[in-house]
């Protein structure tokens, strides 16, 4: 066995299912182990950021991680944005990433650089392996760094002598670490509530999974405390039946706004809120006059510290959830971000895993999908933009059986389109909605936002994506992808209707 196959086989006992991959040279003796040991399913994404953004949303279903193989520095960098995103998400992602062979750095090959280094911002965890003996049991190591609680991306540089050298075997599966624990918060939570004259909790994590709602809709129960969360939240659980959650607004003046009324916020799960920007005069936090109270962090069991304060608090046990009222769809007109999220909706099928990377034209269907029967919506928390169509990549593997719906602004889709083979490669039950608006439109409102009255030529060409105009049908069947485009209600509502119908991924490109 060489240092190769002991991290594949290491992998292996420790339930990795799969490895995403860009692979290059230095990485040949690791692919070569993905098939002599076996039982890893490898899938080749056509850009590194398609495999770390994969990666990431396979995370977020499955709760494990999967594997990631990179070629070098400069794959890697590749894959950083995504790699930013799975951060903030806290996934659990361990990315091996060959490099040349011990020997040969000092030659300085054209290839070369600091691949550690490039990982480091990006990383809770790095190690370059030194030897091939040691290369199963780092990857030990880089798996239980990756696993937290939180969750976290781990690098491993993997020397391509460490890889083909000689090794002892797989190392032991590593235990992620216990959970930590919250000590008397619980206690001085009630307390806090208890006196507080207009509570809200404020979400995020697993608190925002089914059981962690329910403890949460406990103690609003008991305490009238109002459910809001996260702008981006990782994993959220919605629709009928679930317990409503007010998402922070995105633009800091309107979250201030809608956090202004309370005297008290409970942090469960959730960092306190901070602004996405920083404005000139505008806010850093987002808490405004409530006073702060910890409950439990992201590194925390969340839903258990709800459940705990939920007992504490003496709330009923399972109070009744009223659901939302369905948003009417349309049946004809014209598309516009409220009619497609209404259509849409209306159409969505339960179990439905929802990635949104919409951008500026996805409140309408949030809104809309509240009412929708019970689906999981997955957000584009470090705002790095290409993470849609490879988080559909990752859900899809994650969740057969289950639809995957990605609501896909196409400014963003651009970054990491080749997404779309791989859909079609691996038969991916998944439908992508390509809101085309050919614009950058959150930034040409941002220009409004700055008091812009006219753009100049500037403004105007780094901010728009036509002329030429990009043909999402032709692009999406050159990539192995049944496409049709809507321009109107009706045409969106046939098109979704057909595209739901059939197994395999599909594209609808919907022109707003
Ligand atoms: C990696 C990365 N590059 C650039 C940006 C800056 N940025 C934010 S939104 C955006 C354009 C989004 O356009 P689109 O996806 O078409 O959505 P729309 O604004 O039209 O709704 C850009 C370029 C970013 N957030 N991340």
């Amino acid at each position: 066995m060489n240092g190769a196959e002991s991290l594949v086989a290491t992998a292996r006992a420790a339930g990795i299912e799969l490895c995403f991959a860009n692979p290059g040279t230095t990485e040949m003796p690791l692919v070569t182990a993905l098939d002599a040991v076996g039982g890893l399913r490898s899938v080749l994404g056509l850009f590194e950021g398609v495999c770390t953004g994969a990666a990431d949303g396979y995370a977020r279903m499955a709760g494990s991680p999967a594997l990631v193989l990179l070629h070098l520095g400069p794959g890697l960098a590749n894959g950083l944005a995504n790699l930013h995103n799975a951060k903030r998400a806290r996934s659990p992602v361990v990315v091996v990433v060959g490099d040349h062979a011990s020997w040969h750095l000092a030659a300085d090959a054209p290839l070369a650089s600091d691949v550690a280094a490039v990982a480091a911002p990006f990383s809770r965890w790095v190690r370059r392996a030194r030897s091939s003996r040691e290369l199963a049991g780092d990857f030990g190591a880089a798996l239980a760094a990756a696993l937290g609680p939180p969750g976290g991306v781990s690098t491993l540089v993997a020397p391509a002598d460490a890889q083909w050298e000689p090794a002892d075997g797989p190392a032991r599966p590593a235990r992620p670490a216990p959970e930590r624990g919250i000590g008397d918060r619980v206690e001085a939570t009630a307390q806090r509530l208890r006196a507080a004259r207009a509570p809200a909790l404020f979400l995020g994590g697993d608190a925002l999974a089914g059981a962690g709602l329910r403890a949460a809709a406990r103690v609003a129960a008991a305490t009238g405390a109002a459910l809001c969360c996260e702008t981006f939240p990782a994993r959220l659980e919605r629709g009928r039946g679930l317990p409503r959650v007010a998402r922070l607004p995105y633009f800091p003046e309107q979250a201030v706004e809608s956090l202004a009324a309370f005297d008290t916020l409970v942090l469960a799960g959730a960092p306190e809120p901070v602004a996405f920007f920083g404005y000139p005069d505008g806010p850093s936090r987002l808490a405004g006059p409530a006073s702060l109270a910890p409950l439990a962090g992201p590194e925390h069991d969340a839903a258990g510290a709800l459940a705990a304060l939920a007992d504490a608090l003496g709330a009923p046990v399972a109070p009744p959830v009223a659901d939302a009222a369905p948003t009417p769809a349309p049946r004809a007109g014209a598309l516009d971000p409220a009619s497609l999220g209404a259509v849409l909706a209306a159409l969505q099928p339960e179990g439905a895993i929802v990635v949104d990377e919409s951008i500026s034209s996805g409140l309408g269907h949030f809104a809309a999908a509240e009412a929708a029967p019970p689906h999981t919506y997955l957000a584009l928390t470090g705002g790095a933009i290409g993470q849609g169509l490879p988080c559909a990549v990752g859900a899809a593997l994650a969740c057969p059986g289950r639809r995957v719906i990605a609501l896909q602004a196409d400014g963003s889709a651009l970054y990491t389109l080749q997404s779309l083979w791989t859909l079609a490669r691996e038969g991916l039950d998944a439908l992508v909605v390509l809101l085309a608006n050919r614009r950058y439109r959150i930034l040409q409102v941002e220009l409004a936002r700055a008091k812009v009255a006219e753009p100049g030529p500037a403004a105007r060409a780094l901010t728009s994506l036509a002329p030429p105009e990009i043909d999402w049908v032709g692009l999406a069947r050159a990539l192995g992808v049944p496409a049709a485009r809507a321009t109107t209600v009706e045409e969106l509502d046939a098109a979704l209707r057909a595209a739901l119908a059939e197994p395999g991924p599909r594209l609808v490109e919907a022109v707003l």
